[in-house]
């Protein structure tokens, strides 16, 4: 392994100068790429919670990943919100940059890495979507297998030029994985607002298919995977926590946990990502 992974990375082009360490990374890992508000913190949450219930998975927040004295907050709300999922979304704030890790039958199965939405691609300083932050570089150079889920929503990011400008981001990182082993998600979140893609009380994967290869802004996206012979297969997937209710007057949001087939799916194709079902050795 590249010693480089070793050593904490003090990432000064950050706002924040929070110190990562790359070399926590130690299995095959997941990336939640999406812009700010995307729902990769919640989406966490509740396919942590599903893991828990449904396979007896523990999903423990790795320790070792940063070492400012923050961390120690994101534990502890991660905590409560595994605890009580219904509130989480308030307190998404203090958790937005963790590696979590993820034991089945108490073996290390995965990581799943969610960071603040700005390092993939930021609204407000277009100069920032020209480079990744060093610890993304770090990460990406790594030899682990790669699951990236890619974040979209109905309406996203407001303009047109916005959703051309992220489908260049997701490109510009999806070309540093490499397709003979990774794997590529392309995840339609928060489809409880869109109730015009559901039939009979669900939305197809087909559904998310048309809807994301038929947008124009993404036209530069679908050709580059296209062009990438090694993409055999992409996860296309239906996405949602929850119900979301805000309370005007105490300002307060809260979660009702959503249908267990949306973490469940999610987390079919991650596992085949990672661990692909040979079947010839059966
Ligand atoms: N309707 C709906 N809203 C969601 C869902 N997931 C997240 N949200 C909303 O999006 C907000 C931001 O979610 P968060 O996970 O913090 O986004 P992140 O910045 O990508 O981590 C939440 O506070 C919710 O209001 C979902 O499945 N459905
Ligand atoms: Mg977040």
């Amino acid at each position: 392994m590249n010693n480089i992974d070793n050593l904490p990375s003090n990432d000064n082009s950050s706002s924040n100068h929070i110190p990562i360490n790359t070399g926590a990374i130690d299995s095959p890992f997941v990336v939640f790429f999406g812009p700010m508000e995307s729902g990769k913190t919640v989406g966490l949450i509740r396919l942590a919670k599903f893991l828990e219930i449904n396979i007896n998975a523990s999903v423990k927040v790795n320790e070792s990943f940063r070492y400012d004295n923050n961390y120690q907050k994101v534990i502890e709300s991660f905590q409560a919100a595994m605890a009580d999922p219904s509130s989480t979304p308030g307190r998404t704030q203090q958790m937005n940059f963790l590696l979590t890790d993820i034991y089945v039958k108490t073996k290390k199965w995965a990581q799943f890495l969610e960071a603040p939405g700005e390092d993939f691609f930021s609204q407000t300083a277009p100069e920032m979507n020209t480079r990744w932050k060093p610890y993304l570089n770090q990460i990406m150079a790594m030899n682990r297998r790669k699951t990236i889920i890619v974040f979209f929503e109905k309406n996203m990011l407001t303009t047109p030029a916005q959703r051309q400008a992220y489908a260049q981001r997701v490109i510009s990182f999806i070309n540093l994985c490499d397709f003979k082993k990774d794997k590529l998600i392309l995840l339609y979140n928060k489809v409880d607002n869109s109730p015009e893609i559901f039939m009979n009380g669900r939305v197809s994967s087909e559904a998310i298919k048309q809807n994301l290869i038929q947008n124009p802004d993404y036209k530069a996206l679908f050709q580059a995977i296209k062009n990438n012979r090694f993409i055999k297969k992409i996860g296309y997937l239906p996405f949602s926590s929850g119900a979301f209710y805000h309370d005007a007057n105490t300002n307060k949001e809260s979660m009702t946990m959503g249908n267990d087939n949306y973490p469940k799916a999610l987390w079919h194709q991650i596992e085949q990502a990672i661990r692909p079902k040979k079947w010839w050795i059966f």
